[in-house]
């Protein structure tokens, strides 16, 4: 069975366990941590990060990565829209989702969470009120213009982009927070479609169950 690299709780990990979940793919967790001595983990990921995918002797990283592997090898039901400009446009906002939009929600997650449960140190709540006062607003803002009246990102069907998207909100939950539906009411009605999904909804539900 193929196994997949990297703690449950990341973003990256859980899209790559939402492309599963869609595709009906089964697999075993080994739930590598993404910090502290990883020298026996580099072998399979030159960069230090997870997730990694293994099937016996093959091994790839980074979740972009393995799930356009995943679509080639199970091709239905499709993750990435057919028509090449649509996929473009999926691509490009998975790029987004991978890189500003976590970087402003995991940036409360990583210090409401993950500094006092693994660290046991305080959050820097500096850090925190950037995030959300200024990074955040800004990445709802876009996602609003994105989804316009639409259900789904990209050809209003459900594609990468949602899964990339939706997945980082999993950790602003944890970090106590939630999008002001008041404010950015699409955007908060799309994450919550996209975790009612069959499969997304049973990871949602475990990775918040405490
Ligand atoms: N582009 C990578 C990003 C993966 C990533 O940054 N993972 C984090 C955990 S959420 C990590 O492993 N960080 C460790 C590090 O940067 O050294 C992907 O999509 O898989």
């Amino acid at each position: 069975m193929p196994i997949l690299h990297g703690v449950p709780l990341s973003p990256f990990v859980r899209k790559v366990r939402v492309a599963c979940a869609e595709k009906s793919i089964e697999y075993e967790n080994k739930p590598q941590m993404p910090f502290g001595d990883r020298t026996d983990f580099l072998p399979i990921s030159p960069l230090g990060k997870i997730p990694v995918w293994q099937e016996g002797d093959f091994t790839v990283p980074d979740s972009s990565v393995i799930i356009d592997y995943l679509e080639q090898t199970h091709p239905t039901p499709r993750l990435y829209p057919a028509d090449p400009r649509q996929r473009a446009t999926a691509c490009f906002l998975e790029e987004y989702a991978d890189t500003r939009l976590v970087d402003a929600l995991s940036t409360v997650f990583f210090q409401r969470f993950v500094r006092p449960n693994f660290f046991k140190q305080e959050p820097d709540q500096e850090l925190v009120r950037e995030a959300l006062e200024e990074k955040v607003p800004e990445c709802f803002e876009y996602l609003t213009g994105v989804l316009g009246d639409d259900d789904y990102l990209v050809g209003n069907a459900f594609s990468i982009a949602d899964i990339a998207v939706s997945s980082p909100f999993v950790n602003f939950k944890l970090a106590g927070e939630e999008v002001d539906a008041g404010r950015w009411p699409s955007v908060a009605a799309h994450v919550q479609r996209c975790w009612a999904r069959p499969g997304y909804k049973a990871i949602v539900e475990g990775d918040t169950s405490g």
